[in-house]
């Protein structure tokens, strides 16, 4: 990894933290819809030796590869799009009807449990699906040898489960119990 990609990646996994885990680590507040005033963002940033100039902060934004936050309209706030644990934040996703099939990628280790249990949001506040198996097959290397699992949204929508999508295309869902799940690798 070039340096700058490097610099990049760590300020994203900073503003990950904050933004979706922890803010009250650099004493910010973030509202139910994640948002949080950039002004105030960067100030406690500086004060936490994690200082950002308003234009790095939006270049991180713009160039990051899952485009996990975004920007208000009048510029003045932020988020994270989705991937929140944080309790203060609910955001209130659209409704919207997912393409069939959708794909979770995880690793062989959590196989067992996941047949027993379904997939299970456990610290977020929803369980992540991709539309592309190689978007699954990357989330599910982050854990260990890959597991790949089919969710059949057809028959998980005619029986009443809602979808939603975030801002960058991560579809998202409260629980996929077993009878939805086919394990394909
Ligand atoms: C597993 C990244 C045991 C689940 C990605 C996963 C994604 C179970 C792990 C986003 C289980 C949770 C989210 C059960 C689910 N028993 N294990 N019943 N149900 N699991 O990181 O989906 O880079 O919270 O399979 O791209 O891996 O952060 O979720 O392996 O979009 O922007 O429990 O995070 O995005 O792990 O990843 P995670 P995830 P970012």
């Amino acid at each position: 990894m070039k340096n700058l990609e490097k610099t990049l990646n760590k300020r994203s996994k900073f503003l990950s933290l904050v933004l979706r885990h922890q803010p009250e680590t650099i004493g910010i507040i973030l509202d139910s819809e994640g948002w949080t005033d950039i002004n105030i963002l960067l100030q406690q940033m500086a004060q936490h030796q994690s200082e950002l100039t308003r234009e790095q902060l939006i270049e991180v934004v713009e160039t990051n590869d899952k485009k996990r936050f975004q920007l208000s309209e009048d510029q003045n706030k932020i988020r994270a799009v989705q991937g929140h644990s944080n309790k203060q934040v609910q955001r209130e996703y659209i409704e919207k009807m997912p393409p069939h099939p959708l794909y979770h990628g995880t690793a062989t280790r959590f196989v067992e449990s996941i047949l027993k249990n379904g997939l299970i949001a456990g610290e977020r506040h929803h369980v992540h699906l991709s539309e592309y198996l190689d978007t699954a097959y990357k989330v599910g290397q982050r854990h260990g040898k890959v597991v790949i699992f089919n969710i059949n949204t057809q028959k998980m929508q005619q029986n009443g489960y809602q979808f939603y999508q975030a801002e960058n295309g991560v579809w998202l869902v409260e629980h996929v119990p077993t009878q939805y799940l086919t394990q394909l690798e």
